[in-house]
């Protein structure tokens, strides 16, 4: 887990809310490069994709509406040791819990709205990177 990509997306009410720009501001400040960034939107079948792994618990349909409302941010970030570096940049899953100064502390609008997604493995960066970008291999 000490590869230098991740892979982010911005959620919908935070590019709704205008947050894409300070967001990414704050992921420029905390040494991230962006290797390659777009704004597109899921489709409600593609959310369902994006987090299987979730499938059947309490959360997942609201996740899955939720993530195929509006457009979002994806983006593949490159630092020294980027996955851990950036899920402590965006706190806890639930901005209730996230530490102050936090992206999900700043933005979130509640545990689902929660702002941002970070990956939480080298092997997800890569899958949930492909699944946006197809030069995510030379990255
Ligand atoms: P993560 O995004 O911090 O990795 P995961 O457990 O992978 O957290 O959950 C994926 C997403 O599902 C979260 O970012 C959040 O949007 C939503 N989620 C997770 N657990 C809950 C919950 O208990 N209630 C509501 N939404 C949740
Ligand atoms: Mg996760």
């Amino acid at each position: 887990m000490n590869g230098s990509i991740t892979f982010t997306m911005i959620k919908p009410s935070a590019v709704e809310s205008n947050f894409t720009g300070p967001i990414l501001k704050m992921i420029n400040e905390s040494g991230f490069r962006i290797k390659a960034i777009k704004l597109t939107q899921l489709s409600k079948e593609r959310a369902e994709a994006f987090y299987g792994v979730h499938a059947g618990k309490p959360f997942f349909d609201g996740l899955v509406e939720f993530m195929s409302s509006g457009p979002i941010v994806a983006v593949i970030l490159e630092k020294e040791n980027a996955i851990l570096d950036f899920r402590t940049l965006i706190g806890s899953t639930n901005p209730a819990d996230a530490a102050p100064g936090t992206i999900r502390k700043i933005f979130a609008k509640s545990f689902t709205e929660n702002a941002i997604h970070g990956s939480d493995s080298d092997e997800n960066a890569l899958i949930e990177g492909s699944f946006f970008f197809s030069e995510m291999e030379q990255f």
